[in-house]
């Protein structure tokens, strides 16, 4: 019985993301939904990157993902990009941001008139790898403080995400880190997944990850 309800909500919720796929193909609208752990630094990343796709005339909306405050919505308003913050414990205190929940805050951007969306999920990375968000592709963060063991202890998230952003480089010559142990076993889990790696701190390769979404956009 329990396994049915579950099956039904992942059916609807995947319906929905369809619908939303469907809507940002026709308009050449990209969505973006960025996953980490807490305090990987998705939020910074954002702030390093919105003044770029501002100045290369992209046009840009936010989702913020949390299950309460609105402090990364305020940290990426005055941008003069659009920002919505959706707070799951208004739905239930949700890990995770699902396709309900992400459909009114595009349609809140009018996201047809958009070229990009980025969602910054829920930090967490298990649930939010398991429900659809209607994004057109999945970025893993990971910080090189997490340990280059995260990979293999939750696949799920980087065998749905396309791209792995290795942030914090700047803290390397402070830590006892293998980048390469990182990089292999990233690859072991997902071997065609595409890495870049940044410090959102001191903006190193940021532009990396600006051309990277530069190349992804739909028109
Ligand atoms: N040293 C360093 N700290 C960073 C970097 N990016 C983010 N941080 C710090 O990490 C903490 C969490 O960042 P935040 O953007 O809030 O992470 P989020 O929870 O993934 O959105 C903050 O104290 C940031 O200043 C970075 O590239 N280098
Ligand atoms: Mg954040």
């Amino acid at each position: 019985m329990k396994i049915e309800i579950l099956k039904n909500v992942l059916e609807v919720n995947d319906n929905l993301a369809n619908d939303i796929r469907e809507k940002s193909d026709k308009s050449k609208t990209l969505v973006l939904n960025m996953m980490s752990s807490p305090g990987s630094g998705k939020t910074s990343i954002l702030e390093k990157l919105l003044p770029k796709l501002l100045f290369n005339g992209i046009k840009t909306g936010i989702i913020e993902g949390d299950i309460t405050t609105t402090r990364d919505a305020d940290r990426i308003i005055g941008n003069e990009i659009p920002v919505v913050q959706i707070n799951t414990e208004k739905f239930g205190g949700d890990c995770h941001l699902g396709s309900e929940v992400v459909k009114p805050a595009l349609d809140q951007l009018h996201y047809e008139k958009l070229d990009l969306v980025i969602i910054e999920n829920v930090g967490n990375l298990v649930c939010p790898a398991e429900f659809d968000t209607g994004a057109d592709k999945n970025i893993v963060v990971i910080s090189v403080t997490e340990g280059e063991d995260k990979p293999l202890k939750y696949p799920l998230m980087f065998r749905v995400c396309e791209l792995s952003v290795i942030n914090k480089v700047d803290l390397l010559p402070f830590l006892n880190f293998d980048m390469e142990q990182l990089t292999a076993n990233i690859r072991q889990i997902n071997p065609n997944m595409e890495i870049i790696k940044i410090s959102a701190q001191t903006d190193e390769n940021v532009d990396a990850l600006l051309k990277w979404i530069q190349n992804n956009l739909k028109n």
